[in-house]
């Protein structure tokens, strides 16, 4: 048989060193699915329930990687299923690639089965890069600028392929006028500010005494540089969301989570800072940064269009976070007066026994915050760790403690529901060797995640170490937005909207093969995750969780909150006008300013 474009384009994708891609067939696609066939395990194909949950493996699978992830998908439906997963790549700032099919190139424009705008329907998505191929001599280029701009932009790229296109003979374009000839390969660059703006930035943060650091994913790569800047300057250093494994928590200057879902301490190292340095962060909650004026601004971030975005900055670095504070901590004078930072530490003490009280305080059945707060001493060492969507995010975020080695991420710009299945997959396919630990809540794994169990089932047999266990909180609610309907509408639950139905998800898991644990008892939960994680297959963890514990903002007390609770559950749903009133109180301690 000839060499197709379907050949070529497995050819080409693994010239450029892709050897995975999530997926879902279809006929609009087949063509290149015959070609992977024939290649004959050059790259491993990795079938997902839905096409959404292969871009959101393709995400996550960058993420874990620091490489391109690719997903592919046939025309139509199977391609628009596509489209969440890839908005979380792009709000993340991930190299993803997408390929779907089309319909043949003799019927587009005839409104034919399956036929979708394709082009249009990812411009946004993938804007960096999105085109439909017409020749065969065209894909070599739109394969190479495809990945070339995804990596070298951190954007989503698309390629639409129609199916007959797929099965012609290959050629290569002809030299003559009007063709492309284009190469592979991609080296990432340095990027480091020139002197002159980084001794502006050094000046800044010298002449601060009350320095805070904000780290985001941009710094994962850049641990040990952010520690010896953080101790130069005798800062304190909070954690966005996507940056939770940017720092250990162990170190008593590590405020962790910031925002919403963030600490106390992290609350106020930022509102009684003088300096503020920002490293690769997106954290787009403004109100959790320093008032405008208070603090003299440094950030550092590889987007340009990123910087002074959330705080005007003074000095805006274009730089890769490892190099620029490499460059960066020459120019930096040690800070003798310690003060700061004692006080930043003694605060973040006083947070952490704050949490083991919010942790250990009764619930019915068991406290969702004793779940992740029982699992954090117990987490495996280089433990990649996801979470999806929903009040589970708050306990990720607060009340796991990351140690050096380890990875953690979720769907953090995009804060979508039903991701962190997808996302353990990836991890495991990214790192067969290391264990896995997702926090679900029980409507995200209703959405989506209960279906990508069924992958896991599939291929845990291939992952060197078979550990990956998914934590269900069961709690009969869509709480997260059952707490926001209470505090910032000040309207009681809503029950047909947020009630969602009880189901066995550890029977489910047993069904397909997998090991469930069930508990509903708060002093069995250290012994469930010590079976969970010492078990020899993948895992489905359920905790009957209470609903009615709220997953609070950093700065409100433990008595405020129990009070909080007690009047809301004494007003809830029926006395709305109580619940109104105390929402107000509690917005008004939720927003800085107020
Ligand atoms: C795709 C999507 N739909 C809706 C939302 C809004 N949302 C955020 S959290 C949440 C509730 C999640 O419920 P559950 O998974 O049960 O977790 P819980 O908060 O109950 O722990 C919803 C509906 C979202 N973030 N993403
Ligand atoms: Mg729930």
């Amino acid at each position: 048989m000839s060499r197709t474009v379907g050949d070529f384009i497995v050819e080409r994708l693994h010239a450029w060193g892709v050897r995975k891609i999530f997926g879902y067939p279809g006929d609009g696609i087949n063509g290149v699915f015959g070609a992977l066939h024939r290649a004959d395990g050059k790259i491993e194909f990795i079938q997902a329930r839905h096409e959404e949950m292969a871009a959101f493996m393709a995400s996550a699978y960058a993420k874990f990687t620091g490489g391109l992830g690719v997903c592919i998908a046939t025309s139509g439906p199977g391609a628009s299923h596509l489209i969440t997963g890839l908005y979380d790549a792009r709000l993340d700032h991930m190299p993803v690639l997408a390929i779907t099919g089309q319909q043949s190139r003799n019927a587009i424009g005839g409104h034919y089965q399956q036929e979708v705008d394709l082009p249009s329907m990812f411009k946004d998505v993938a804007g960096a890069f999105v085109a439909q191929a017409s020749t065969p001599a065209q894909v070599r280029h739109l394969v190479d600028r495809a990945i070339r701009t995804a990596l070298g932009e951190r954007r989503v790229t698309a390629i639409m392929l129609p199916n007959d296109l797929q099965e012609a003979d290959y050629t290569e374009p002809p030299r003559k006028h009007g063709t492309l000839h284009s190469g592979v390969g991609f080296a990432k660059p340095k990027t480091v500010p020139y002197d002159a703006d980084l001794r502006r930035a050094a000046d800044v943060l010298n002449s601060g005494s009350k320095v805070a650091i904000l780290v985001g994913a941009g710094a994962l790569g850049a641990s040990e540089e952010v520690i010896a800047v953080a101790e130069r300057l005798q800062a304190g250093a909070a954690k966005a969301l996507l940056g939770k494994a940017a720092l250990p928590d162990g170190l008593p200057w590590v405020t962790g989570s910031i925002g919403l879902l963030g600490t106390k301490p992290s609350y106020e190292l930022m509102t009684e800072c003088d300096t503020l340095l920002m490293i690769g962060s997106g954290f787009p909650y403004s109100e959790f940064l320093p008032k405008e004026g208070q603090a003299r601004g440094v950030q550092i971030d590889l987007a340009p269009d990123m910087l002074s975005l959330r705080y005007p900055m003074e000095v805006n670095l274009v730089g890769d976070a490892a190099e620029t504070l490499r460059a960066l901590l020459p120019l930096l004078q040690q800070k003798r007066d310690s003060r700061w930072r004692r006080g930043i530490e003694n605060s973040t003490v006083e947070w952490w026994k704050t949490l083991e009280d919010r942790a250990m305080a009764a619930a019915d059945p068991i406290n969702p915050q004793r779940v992740a707060w029982e699992l954090s001493p117990r987490l495996p060492d280089r433990v990649i760790l996801t979470s999806d969507s929903g009040s589970c995010a708050n306990w990720y975020a607060r009340d796991l403690k990351i140690r050096r080695g380890m990875m953690a991420s979720l769907s953090g710009g995009l804060a979508s529901m039903g991701a962190a299945v997808p996302y353990a997959i990836a991890a495991k396919f990214a790192h067969p060797d290391r264990p896995v630990v997702s926090l679900v809540g029980d409507g995200a794994m209703q959405m989506n995640n209960m279906a990508e169990l069924i992958t896991i089932a599939k291929y845990w047999r291939r992952w060197s170490d078979p550990r990956c266990v998914i934590c269900v909180f069961n709690n009969e609610d869509l709480n997260q937005v059952t707490w926001e309907q209470r505090v910032m509408e000040g309207d009681p639950k809503f029950d047909a909207s947020q009630q969602i139905p009880n189901v066995p998800y550890h029977r489910f898991a047993e069904l397909i093969g997998l090991k469930g644990i069930y508990v509903d008892r708060p002093d069995a939960l250290g012994a469930a995750w010590d079976e969970a994680l010492a078990a020899d297959r993948p895992v489905v963890l359920e905790a009957k969780t209470d609903p009615e514990v709220p997953p609070l903002p950093p700065h409100i007390t433990f008595e405020e909150a129990k009070h909080f609770t007690e009047a809301l559950v004494a007003g809830d749903p029926r006395e709305g006008s109580v619940i109104k009133e105390t929402a107000r109180q509690v917005l008004a301690s939720i927003i800085p300013g107020k």
